[in-house]
């Protein structure tokens, strides 16, 4: 059978079975010079023996593959390959087009059956790879030397090292890396190497740098340090520190050009990630006088990062256009913020990579890079990065829906099923500041379906998160989304319920009616108390969100539902459910962008009108202490003053004694920030259960300005 290779090789013409692989050996001929990786891999992964298959390697200019020069493709890492009865011939247009045709030959050598194919392959986009360039927790080692193991195989050639979360990328950019650490820098550069991924180290010298030749040499410091540990091209960030100072940074940039990049025979690249890194944070404005300054006054050797239209954003035509215009003739790096989650970290980002301009390969040779900055959950994370790597190496033939379920299979190729339950509850990002959705979440789950159908949605998210939470084939995977898979269970479960709960109305059974009600909420509580993983210092845990576009609010609907037409037929038990205090402190109650201040400060207390303000300033006692108490005979919340016990109504507009309904829309509107010190800022923040509790720390992103 026919391998479906990955990424999608340019042109692939398939044949006859050549021969079978069971106990295949291969004869090797190579040159001295041939690619040492490729070389390498083929020894690894293949037996070898004088008696083999003929299996030639080599890349242009090399005598072993002279027959076939012709067919090499000219782009660089292209390669030719062909397979038949004779034997193989693999043949690169250089070192990475050998290693990436042999990477090619593997996948299709994987097959029980080998066939005869022809394959000319090359590049859409000269570098294609990930940005590790989130707040939170960052990539582990051992994360990363898998990444570079998982781009060898799809063919990525560059990691950009960024985290956030990193203090000698950023708040220690000055200091030197400890021996313990910098022993690892040195073996990420070679790992990354072996897999030919260029390892980009980067510096954020943010708005801790002055204008001055003592400054600047404090950065070629540290980038010849690293250096010294074996890395071999760098970037300079000034993203999200607030000083767009167009003359501060072209003058560090080309100081690092000229005295670091210069002074090395083996450097020649150095990218930098502007302040106004994308269309919106450049008021839409093509005259923009900061990205005209970096155009104009940048050496031409340095490549600038750009990430669309708004800070998260696919790519096409006009996002490229704009740039081009704004700095004067200059093509992005493209910093693609997906599927990272750091602004909506309850959010497991596992859906089809779509949406970029597909155009045709042209579209790749219009921009420098395409990188992706992924989530903190490196494992997870290759689902998008699988459809990012075939994106960015064949844009014409790229189909989002086949690469997904083959990224699915790659991944977990023992529960594949089950994964891709999974992957198709975990889409959307819900709303957020950045205002990027996801669609297609929960596909094959009809809000208007029976509840026969339902129940088999319902129990197919038991079954799957049962069935991986089980699965030892990708450890670290499991690991990492098992707070989300504990999730899907529950609310499988709460499902469940809810379907047995309209049949138990109709039969009567009020007492099991009442058990399935309390179970629900146990298990609400129980989800409740899920967390992402542990968090250290600014960065915070997460509470893992799951199906939130149709499911979840489906199952809370239902509930109320469920609740309205009980006691429109029953009434006994329902006294079992006082109201209960969910959580009391201190909070700023935002509505409709302007936020509540304190009843003693501000409130209109005769006409009971609060006062409503642009900004919240925690430095002023203008808090107000609430209570937020839900109801579980009706599932609703009420938020009260505690200091006069009225209530915030659902317009906002003044206080009545009156409980807030979560599901209706209008009451959506509130966002509520923890007082501690700093504000907190959760955007996605929404008047409902998952956002009180006994978990303070849960409604918190991160204590930064967006
Ligand atoms: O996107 C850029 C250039 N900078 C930051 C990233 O570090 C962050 O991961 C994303 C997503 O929150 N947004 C940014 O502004």
């Amino acid at each position: 059978q026919q391998v479906q290779v990955s990424p999608v090789p340019q042109s692939v013409s398939w044949g006859e079975k050549a021969f079978e692989s069971a106990n295949a050996k291969y004869s090797l001929t190579k040159a001295e010079t041939t690619d040492a990786y490729a070389v390498a891999l083929l020894q690894e992964k293949l037996t070898l023996a004088d008696d083999g298959i003929s299996l030639v390697v080599g890349k242009k200019g090399e005598a072993a593959v002279s027959a076939v020069e012709a067919n090499i493709p000219e782009t660089a890492e292209g390669y030719y390959l062909k397979v038949d009865a004779n034997g193989i011939i693999v043949a690169g247009a250089d070192d990475a087009g050998t290693y990436y045709g042999v990477q090619t030959l593997l996948q299709i050598l994987a097959q029980p059956n080998v066939m005869e194919v022809e394959i000319s392959d090359y590049p859409a986009c000269a570098q294609r790879g990930v940005i590790e360039g989130f707040y939170g927790n960052p990539w582990s080692d051992a994360d990363r030397k898998s990444q570079f193991e998982f781009y060898g195989k799809n063919k990525m050639n560059i990691y950009v090292y960024g985290p956030k979360d990193d203090p000698y990328h950023r708040t220690k950019w000055r200091e030197n890396y400890p021996a313990d650490k910098a022993a690892i820098i040195r073996g990420l550069a070679e790992a990354a190497k072996k897999n030919h991924v260029s390892f980009v180290w980067s510096i954020h010298t943010g708005g801790s740098i002055s204008n001055s030749e003592s400054d600047f040499k404090a950065v070629v410091n540290k980038l010849e340090h690293v250096y010294s540990l074996g890395v071999r091209n760098f970037s300079i960030f000034f993203d999200d520190f607030g000083g767009a100072d167009a003359s501060l940074q072209v003058a560090e940039c080309n100081y690092v050009w000229k005295n670091f990049i210069e002074k090395h025979d083996d450097l020649n690249r150095l990218s930098m990630c502007p302040t106004k890194y994308n269309a919106a944070y450049a008021g839409w404005n093509k005259n923009d006088d900061y990205l005209r300054a970096l155009g104009k006054g940048l050496h031409k050797g340095i490549e600038v990062m750009w990430t669309g239209d708004g800070v998260a954003d696919m790519i096409n035509q006009g996002d490229l256009d704009f740039f081009k215009t704004a700095t004067g003739g200059m093509a992005p790096f493209i910093w693609l913020n997906y599927p990272v989650n750091d602004y909506c970290i309850g959010h497991m980002l596992m859906g089809k990579f779509y949406g970029n301009d597909k155009g045709n390969n042209a579209f790749g040779g219009k921009m420098t890079a395409f990188t992706s900055n992924p989530m903190e959950y490196a494992e997870a994370s290759k689902v998008a990065l699988y459809g990012v790597a075939d994106y960015a190496w064949n844009m014409k033939d790229y189909n989002p829906e086949a690469n997904w379920e083959r990224a699915i299979r790659y991944l977990m190729p023992n529960n594949a099923e089950a994964f891709h339950v999974f992957c198709e509850h975990n889409v959307d990002l819900g709303w957020t500041v950045h205002g990027l959705r996801r669609e297609g979440e929960s596909p094959n789950f009809n809000v208007n379906g029976t509840l026969d159908e339902q129940k088999d949605q319902f129990d197919l998210m038991v079954e799957a998160a049962d069935a991986l939470l089980a699965d030892t084939y990708n450890p670290a995977l499991i690991t990492e989304i098992t707070p989300w898979l504990q999730k899907m269970k529950y609310m499988g479960q709460r499902g469940q319920k809810i379907v047995e709960m309209w049949g138990l109305i109709d039969s009567g059974d009020t007492a099991k009616f009442l058990q399935d009600y309390r179970d629900i909420q146990d298990l609400l509580t129980k989800e409740d108390a899920l967390i992402s993983r542990n968090f250290s210092g600014t960065i915070k845990s997460a509470k893992p969100v799951v199906a939130t576009q149709k499911v979840e609010p489906f199952l809370k609907q239902q509930l109320n539902e469920l609740v309205i037409a009980y006691k429109s037929k029953y009434t006994e038990g329902w006294e079992n459910f006082p109201v209960q205090v969910l959580e009391t402190g201190n909070y700023y109650i935002k509505y409709n962008g302007k936020y509540l201040y304190n009843k003693n400060a501000s409130a209109d207390r005769t006409g009971d009108m609060p006062i409503w303000t642009d900004a919240i300033d925690d430095t002023q006692p203008q808090k107000c202490e609430w209570t937020i108490s839900v109801d579980p005979n009706t599932g609703r919340y009420k938020i009260a003053n505690t200091q006069d016990g009225r209530y915030l109504n659902e317009k906002g507009q003044f206080w009545e004694n009156k409980e807030i309904n979560p599901y209706d829309p209008e009451w959506h509107s509130y966002d509520i920030y923890r007082v501690n010190g700093k504000y907190a800022i959760q955007t996605t923040a929404k008047v409902s259960r998952k956002f009180l509790g006994a978990n303070k720390t849960r409604i918190i992103k991160r204590d930064t300005p967006l």
